[in-house]
């Protein structure tokens, strides 16, 4: 069998004769039970590790649907606005589509991995001045020109493909986990769960829907506040983004399932960060770990109702931004090349 979205799921998805094959092998990713952390939250606790993508996230699911389209329908181009991953997973389609692809990015707020991920696929990369919301703004008029598809969510085959990783969870588990929690940033990709939940309800797949609880960093939570953020700022640079394109379909996404939205600081990220790696063994970016750092929040004020099976996003891997994940725990210790010096750090 074939692997990759287009082949897994083609059923639910928008294919035609025409519709190019395309497939790095994306989705099909663990989930991975995390014990001890569910030992310390009393609950039951899963992590759907997306980070194991082939460009290290979770946009591949709907990006190769996306240039998939894009091919079909005649574009001789892409171009997106990104905070990192979607250029990453944007420029690798691209490439085995054989078109170019053209990423805007808000110029020194893009984790070193992801950049680099964009410059070697072979992407024309653009670093704006200006952050991503206004990146945005410049891609869609970018997308006008002739023969340009835009393929930020925006292009509604980018939330189609993600619904697959809804998918993949229920077949796997056999009902839907109680909750289902992930990070927000643009807030398409919890929009794309819901979608995909319900479609799994209406075809009777499921009974019920998850609570959808959709986390952001503070200094940038336009969904927890219902307004949009001017100038957003946070370490979890994937989700600093102010105006998100799906905000009405999160919205009510939340109010459906009967979720919600909550932020949590910096702070809490980095130490969820540190501490799903250090317990469980996991290496998340920063924004995947917001969940993590919302559910710990929710135990430590007494909201976390025990014994409930809980999915966990984890949208990027932990390898892309390894400034954020080295900020705060020891350096390496550096030691003579002697075994007596060796020794010494083994015998303290
Ligand atoms: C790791 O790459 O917006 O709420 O341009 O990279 O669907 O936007 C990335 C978003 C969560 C938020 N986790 O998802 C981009 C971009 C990671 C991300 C999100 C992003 P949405």
């Amino acid at each position: 069998m074939k692997k990759g979205i287009l082949y897994s799921y083609g059923k639910y998805l928008p294919l035609t004769g025409k519709t190019p094959m395309l497939s790095l092998c994306e989705g099909d990713t663990p989930l991975a039970p995390l014990r001890n952390l569910s030992r310390e939250l009393g609950v039951e606790l899963f992590a759907k590790y997306d980070g194991l993508n082939p460009t290290g996230s979770f946009k591949d699911r709907g990006m190769v649907l996306a240039v998939a389209k894009a091919v079909e329908e005649g574009a001789k181009a892409v171009i997106c606005a990104s905070t990192g991953n979607t250029s990453a997973s944007a420029a690798a389609y691209a490439a085995v589509a054989g078109i170019p692809c053209f990423v805007l990015l808000p110029a020194g707020k893009v984790a070193l991995g992801k950049l680099a991920q964009a410059m070697i696929y072979g992407a024309k990369v653009l670093a704006v001045r200006g952050n991503f919301d206004r990146a945005l703004e410049l891609a869609r008029e970018g997308a006008e020109q002739e023969g340009f598809a835009i393929v930020n969510s925006v292009n509604p085959y980018r939330l189609w493909g993600q619904r697959s990783a809804a998918w993949e969870i229920c077949d796997e588990l056999g009902t839907p986990p109680d909750w289902l929690t992930l990070p927000v940033g643009n807030a398409g990709n919890i929009s794309a769960y819901c979608a995909g939940f319900e479609f799994y309800k209406e075809n009777g797949a499921i009974r019920k829907l998850p609570r959808l609880v959709g986390v952001q960093a503070e200094g940038a939570a336009p969904m927890v506040r219902g307004a949009p953020v001017d100038s957003p700022e946070t370490v979890a640079t994937a989700i600093r983004i102010g105006r998100p394109v799906s905000a009405d379909k999160a919205k009510r996404a939340v109010e459906i399932t009967g979720g919600r939205f909550l932020a949590v600081s910096d702070d809490e990220i980095l130490d969820a960060q540190k501490q799903l790696a250090s317990s469980d063994g996991l290496f998340a970016e920063p924004a995947s770990c917001a969940p993590l750092a919302g559910l710990l929040k929710l135990k430590r004020e007494g909201e976390l109702p025990s014994g409930l099976r809980i999915a966990m996003v984890l949208t990027g891997n932990g390898l892309k931004d390894p400034d954020a994940a080295t900020s705060r725990v020891p350096s390496a210790i550096e030691i003579d090349g002697t075994r007596e010096a060796l020794m010494e750090v083994l015998n303290s």
